[in-house]
Order: structure tokens, then sequence, then C-alpha cells
């Protein structure tokens, strides 16, 4: 066993941070370095303003952090990248072919009549075990044909292959991220039949590279223009950053679920392997890969989206939003509401999410929230349920006797939202790390530099020690099955 540090970048849909970990067997300190915003940008492209990631820009606020990450280690031996899913950039010759799109861009709606023309939907279910969301990367593509950046690009690289990329100049898919694209059978492999059938190019991706595998070293020039040793190498960690919290979630799969709470919030369960059933195409639940060959079968729910739109509405509006406390006036409304559907696609692009909420009820013709509060009321209450459907469909369809749920990531912070949950279960809600993103990556890091070894069990065992998790109790009586409400407070 070795001794050293590990620095982790970790792009999330609103910001990015790296962060550094001092690693060893039991020892996991995990400390920021550094945090910028993700500004999406909007750009004319001719024909319309389409929305796309400030890639370069996220590169360089990266750089600047594993730069200070230098400064402040002692034996900084490796770094690991991840990032939201399903998003990839075109190349030629190695070079950017423009700003990669967002997934929340409105051009896949072209995408997805053209794929479901010639598959199914529930064909495409049965060959790649995802559920139906308007912007995997299959989608996408095939919104690209039309643009003619498929007839000149050579390669595409998902997000944290593509800084990966930079950072080395070696290219590979990782596991987990690939398994979000849509592009590989639930074997694994790439589904060139299905690909061809599409009229897509088969060999666009690079081959996929395992979770935990080496990229490479620091191309020297970055070694150099960072300060960092060239001996420095990045790791493929599971890149997509749901499979790295859920790595990092300290849970025993066998009776716990997750919810992993950021921009979204996943929720499901670990499996060993896929489930692949008519009923899960139903529930749209998903089979994506995580580390260590886990299964993640989960639901995408909204997640904190809902929140942070209507927020950054409320500014816009020239109110100057705090979301503390907002909550605590949300905590207070005793007005009972109807949940509205979090998982409706109105609420999938920016803009004025609480005119969006109000319309929902209004054509429902059920009483809308009227003030800050309320709305702020609505959203958790309607997430909470979101996520305890997701809870009990995740643990019938897996089989799973789910006794308790882990909650990490920002929503691990919400306490109103934790609660709600609890009550909605009738079961415990464990939250924390709010990290957990970061720890995942960093463990699978350190675990390939030798400075910690064992099982993912191993590496639960070592965030449940460092980040013991904050326990909500349910407040009622409710059953997993939702009968049965009996308030107990
Ligand atoms: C969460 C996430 C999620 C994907 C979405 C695009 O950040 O990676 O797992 O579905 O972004």
């Amino acid at each position: 066993i070795r001794s050293g540090q590990v620095a982790a970048i970790d792009l999330g849909a609103t910001s990015g941070r790296v962060m550094v970990a001092d690693i060893g067997p039991g020892r996991l300190e995990l400390e920021q370095v550094a945090r910028f915003a993700n500004d999406p940008v909007q750009i004319w492209d001719g024909r319309r303003t389409a929305l796309h990631w400030d890639l370069p820009g996220l590169y360089n606020s990266a750089c600047a952090g594993l730069a200070e990450a230098g400064r402040q280690c002692d034996n900084l031996v490796g770094v690991g990248v991840d990032s939201w899913a399903v998003d990839y950039a075109m190349l030629r010759e190695g070079r950017l072919l423009g700003l990669p799109h967002h997934y929340r861009d409105e051009r896949t709606a072209v995408g997805v009549d053209a794929v479901h023309e010639q598959l199914s939907p529930v064909d495409l279910y049965l060959r790649n075990g995802l559920q139906f969301l308007p912007f995997t990367t299959i989608y996408q593509l095939a919104a690209e044909k039309a643009s003619g950046l498929l007839d000149v690009a050579d390669s595409a690289l998902l997000i944290p292959d593509l800084i990966g990329y930079w950072l080395t100049g070696e290219r590979g898919t990782e596991r987990t991220n690939a398994s979000t694209t849509g592009l590989l059978r639930t074997d694994g492999r790439w589904d060139t039949a299905m690909l061809e059938q599409l009229g897509l190019p088969a060999d666009l991706f690079p081959d996929i590279v395992e979770t935990g595998s080496t990229l490479g070293p620091l191309l020297p020039a970055v070694a150099e223009h960072l300060g960092l040793s060239p001996a420095t190498t990045v790791t493929s960690v599971a890149s997509h950053d749901t499979a790295a919290a859920v790595a990092a979630i300290p849970m025993d799969p066998e009776s716990a679920a997750y919810i992993s709470c950021g921009t979204w919030g996943l929720v499901g369960v670990e499996l060993p392997a896929p489930v692949v059933s008519r009923a899960g195409w139903k529930a749209n639940f998903t089979n994506e890969v995580g580390a260590d060959g886990r299964i993640r079968f989960l639901h995408n729910v909204m997640g904190l989206w809902l929140l942070s739109e209507t927020l950054r509405q409320y500014e816009r509006d020239g109110y100057r939003a705090d979301l503390a406390e907002l909550l605590a006036q949300a905590a207070e409304v005793t007005t009972p509401f109807d949940v509205f559907d979090t998982d409706d696609q109105t609420f999938l692009a920016p803009g004025d999410m609480p005119a969006r909420i109000r319309s929902w009820y209004d054509e429902r013709g059920l009483r809308p929230p009227e003030t800050r509060a309320e709305t702020v009321r609505v959203i958790v209450e309607s997430l909470a349920a979101a996520f305890a459907d997701g809870v009990r469909q995740a643990a019938e369809l897996s089989d799973t006797p789910v006794q308790r749920v882990h909650m990490v990531g920002g929503g691990s912070q919400n306490r109103l939202l934790c609660q709600l949950t609890a009550d909605r279960l009738g079961l415990p809600v464990l939250a924390g790390p709010v990290e957990a993103t970061a720890l995942g990556n960093v463990l699978i890091s350190a675990r390939a530099h030798g400075l910690i070894e064992g099982d993912l069990q191993a590496m639960r065992t070592l965030v449940a020690a460092q980040f013991p998790p904050h326990v909500f109790h349910p407040r009622t009586s409710r059953t997993m099955a939702g009968d049965a409400v009996l308030a107990s407070t």
C-alpha cells in the first residue's frame, strides 16, 4: 500500500469542482480546492439559438483547480473525471468540432421520432434496458444526422472522456457512462446491428475502457503547464456521476434503496444483473452499469432542477431568492395541495418554472400554489412523492426487501425533502454524504493507484466510518405499500 493523494474533477450540470482526497487504509479525507459555475451558453447556429456546454471554459476551470491541487498536495498521484451522462463532443482528427449540445436543448424531438420509426420503444428497451429519456445519446445522434456533422466527424467522446483526452491525449469510452448512451446491448457490447439499422456510424465512439483502468499519464505539456509531475496519471473512474455517487453510498444493497439527488433525483437499487421486463419498461426503469459491474436499476426523477430553476425565475423577477429561507417558509405551509407529476416533460427545458407549475394545476382544475413558499412546498412535496413511488417500484420490480433509503448529493442537505420522503415511505431516510459523487470518484482512483484495496463493500465501509449519515425517522406509520396512513405525531 502506497501513500498519496488523488484529485477528482466532478462536473455537475450547474457547477463543477475539483476535490482532493488523502486516502489510505482507514483514512478518507476530502477537501474542495476549486468550485466554478457551469453556465450553459445559447448560441445562434444559423437557424435557431441552441443550448451548449462551454466545455473549453469548464476544462480551463478544472485545470486551474488541478494546478491548485498540485500546490496543496505532497504526492498527487492521480486524477479522475466524472460528469453528467449522455452528452458528447464530436471530433475530427483529434480536434473539437463545435461545442457539445446540452441535453436540455430542444433538438432531440426529431431524433426520438426517427429512432422510433425504426424500432418501437419496447423493442429498444429489450435491446438496451434503458428507460425512455428524450435526450439519451441515441436520440441526440439521430437528431444530429440532419446537421451534417456526422459526415464530418471521425470520432465522438462523452464529456468526461473528452476531458481525459485533453489531459492525456488518450481516447476511450468509459464503461459506466457508455451504459447511458442507449448504444450498448444489455450484455455491454456496442449494438452495431442497431446502429447500422439507424444509419448511424458504428465506430464513432472509441472502444470501451473498463472502470478503474488507467487512461494514461498527463501529456508532458499539460503537466508542465499545471505544475504537476508528468508521472501523474488519469484513471477512468466511474465517469458517470451517478455511478460514482452510488459507489460511495454507505449501503447494504440487499436491503436498501438510494436516491442520488442533485439536478436529477436518481432513485433505485443496486443489482448484480439487469432486470429487463415489460413491467420495468412500463415503469420507465433503467439498467445502467455501476462500478465493479453492478447494475444501477433506477428511475430519473426531475430532481432539484425544479427548485433551482424556480429560484432562477424569482431572481429574474427581481427577488433575491434565498433557498434556506424559502425552505423554512415552505415547511410552515399548512394548506394541503395535490402533488404534481414531476416526470411531466414540460418541466425539462430551462425557463419560467413557477409559471409551468401553475399551469399544470390550472389545466387540471386543481388549486395551484400562489405564494413563493407554497410553490417551494409543492415542489418538495411532489419530489418526495416521486421519490417514494420510485423506491416502491424499484423494490417491487427487483424483488428487493427495502428497509431503509439512502439520500446522497445536494438533496441530502434538504431536511424538508428528507423528512417528507421518510414520511411518505414509512421508512428511515439516511442522509449523506453530500459529496458522494466526488467520493466515488476518488475511491476508485485511489484503488487503481494501490492506495486502498478491496471491493465496493470495503469502500462503503470506509465512507460510513468517515461520513456517518443523518437519520430521518418517518413521522407516520405509513407502510412501504402506501396504505394505512396513521400520523403518529
Ligand atoms: C445526473 C445525470 C443522470 C443523467 C442525467 C443526464 O447528473 O448524470 O444520471 O440521466 O444527468
